[in-house]
């Protein structure tokens, strides 16, 4: 079925509804929502946008977006979500990938292919000729695409994975009845809408049960806290809860009305947890996902929250940990998270071999997540095996960085890493082996146009050589270790 048909289901049972609260901008209720996918449906249609075509989008966080998210799927259009941050290399790359029908972004864009402006009333706007006739949603199937979350792996450049209808209903299902979703919930959303975490995982469950968002355009953390009394879930990343505890203002009054705070995307530190309990009296509950698999495992919403941890299977998931070659192992030893389920994305986009090489025979998914189960089942995430850096809940490759670095032509070689931060969990550090005038200001500039700045280094740390084994392979756990403390400030 396609995923659409739930929310309009939901939507006409609440028509007077608060959907979208902008505290920036004008409130829309689920009437009010119903009319506008229509009419950004009509747009796609007048745009030329089939069944199957994929719609690139790299939007603000618009309550007009959101709209065009819901059309895209409701007309069986492949949704393809991108970072705001992206620069116009990185935009090419994706447009070439996934050959959209239709590239709607924020402003104009000059390439080729057909571009809709959505914030532009002018001409080439995304609006141009649209009737809002209500039309009805595209028949699909469970195993039909909905959307493409690009996302890197170790090698190469990002992948796209193809989440299916079927993917994204079982995974709300789950979600709804794992946190106790209730028809008086109000979600306070500060997370940005092109990552799983703001899209299927947030906007979905308040979506499925039609009840309001409060929609921040940004995460901004005293607009947060004044906003928090009228919620009663939040959903972030740590660098959320850890901005939340550094503003002074912020209390268990802030939180009165809160029923629960919900963290993914990056690790929580226990200590970040028994602060927040500290100072709320509340306990944030921990859950693990991805964008291949939307989420897996979560901590209770009744029964003990252990920090650390981020829980237990959802229903319907099964979860191993295996050692390389994918046997089992018994509880309490570290391996491979792998995964299976309904919520396990259908494969990389054009690429057979890469989604070949992270399956088992079985159908399991090999996450790249390290981690251990203990007896009752609880999953604990001990690291990674893939090269990969979680900044602020944003996910940076460190090839991708490094084989810009290597194209400076004073740069021999580098090394990119992820070490600890105070605001951001984990940020990026490049270590470089390159004459005397490679510094922070000249590597700033020279990925300037080329990548986007959460991806750039913090800081550029300039060596004689890197750490090697005797394979010739560099040492990153050396470099990790060395250089733990240059953003701890
Ligand atoms: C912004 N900057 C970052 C950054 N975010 N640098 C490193 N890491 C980040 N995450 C940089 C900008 O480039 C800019 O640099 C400066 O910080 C200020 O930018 P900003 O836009 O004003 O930042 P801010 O609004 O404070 O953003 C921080 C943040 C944001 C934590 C709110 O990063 C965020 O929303 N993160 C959430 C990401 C997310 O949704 N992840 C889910 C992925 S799905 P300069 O140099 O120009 O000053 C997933 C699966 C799952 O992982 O399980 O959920
Ligand atoms: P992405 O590819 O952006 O979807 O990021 C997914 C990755 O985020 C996972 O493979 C994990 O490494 C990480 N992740 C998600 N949730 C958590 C969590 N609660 N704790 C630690 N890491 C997490």
């Amino acid at each position: 079925m396609n995923i659409y048909a739930r929310f309009e289901t939901a939507f006409r049972r609440a028509p007077d509804t608060a959907a979208l609260i902008c505290p920036e901008g004008e409130d829309w209720t689920y009437a009010r929502l119903l009319a506008e996918i229509n009419r950004a449906g009509a747009a796609l249609a007048a745009w030329g946008v089939g069944v199957g075509d994929r719609v690139l989008v790299q939007a603000e966080k618009t309550p007009e977006a959101v709209a065009v998210y819901l059309a895209c799927v409701k007309s069986g259009a492949v949704y393809v979500p991108i970072n705001t941050a992206y620069t116009k290399p990185e935009v090419e790359y994706f447009i070439a990938d996934c050959q959209p029908a239709l590239f709607v972004a924020s402003r104009r864009f000059d390439a080729d292919v057909t571009v809709a402006v959505l914030d532009d009333d002018g001409a080439g706007s995304y609006w141009r000729g649209a009737a809002a006739a209500p039309v009805l949603a595209v028949d699909r199937a469970d195993d039909d695409l909905a959307a493409i979350i690009y996302t890197s792996g170790t090698t190469g450049r990002p992948k796209g994975a193809m989440l299916t209808h079927g993917n994204l209903i079982s995974n709300v299902e789950v979600l709804c009845a794992a946190w106790g979703w209730r028809e008086d919930d109000v979600l306070l959303h500060a997370l940005p809408i092109f990552h799983v975490h703001g899209l299927f995982v947030a906007l979905h469950c308040a979506f499925f049960n039609a009840t309001p968002v409060i929609l921040q355009k940004r995460f901004d953390v005293a607009a947060l806290v004044e906003e928090l009394p009228r919620a009663t879930v939040l959903m972030g990343v740590p660098t959320f809860y850890t901005r939340l505890l550094n503003h002074a203002s912020f209390d268990a009054t802030s939180c009165r009305n809160m029923r629960v705070f919900i963290s993914g995307s990056a690790p929580l530190t226990e200590q970040t947890s028994a602060a927040f309990e500290q100072r709320t009296g509340l306990r944030i509950l921990e859950r693990y996902g991805m964008s291949e698999t939307l989420m897996n495992t979560s901590n209770p919403l009744a029964g003990e929250r252990v920090a650390g941890t981020v829980g237990f299977a959802l229903p319907g998931i099964a979860v191993r940990v295996t050692d390389d070659d994918g046997h089992e192992l018994p509880r309490g030893e570290v391996g491979n998270i792998e995964l299976r389920g309904p919520n396990v994305f259908k494969g990389y986009w054009q690429r057979p071999e890469r989604t070949a090489e992270e399956f088992r025979a079985d159908g399991f998914f090999v996450t790249g997540d390290l981690g251990t189960m203990d007896g009752e089942g609880r999953l604990t995430i001990v690291g990674r095996a893939k090269d990969l850096v979680i900044s602020g809940g944003y996910n940076v490759y460190p090839k991708e960085v490094e084989a810009l670095l290597d194209e400076m032509p004073e740069v021999v070689e580098s090394a990119v890493i992820g070490v600890p931060h105070p605001d951001f969990g984990e940020a990026v550090v490049a270590v470089v082996v390159a004459d005397d005038g490679v510094d922070q200001a000249r590597v700033d500039r020279f990925l300037g146009q080329r990548l986007a700045r959460y991806k750039h280094p913090k800081r550029v740390v300039r060596v004689d050589e890197l750490p090697r084994n005797a394979m010739g392979k560099v040492q990153k756990h050396v470099l990790r270790e060395t250089y733990a403390d240059v953003l701890e400030t």
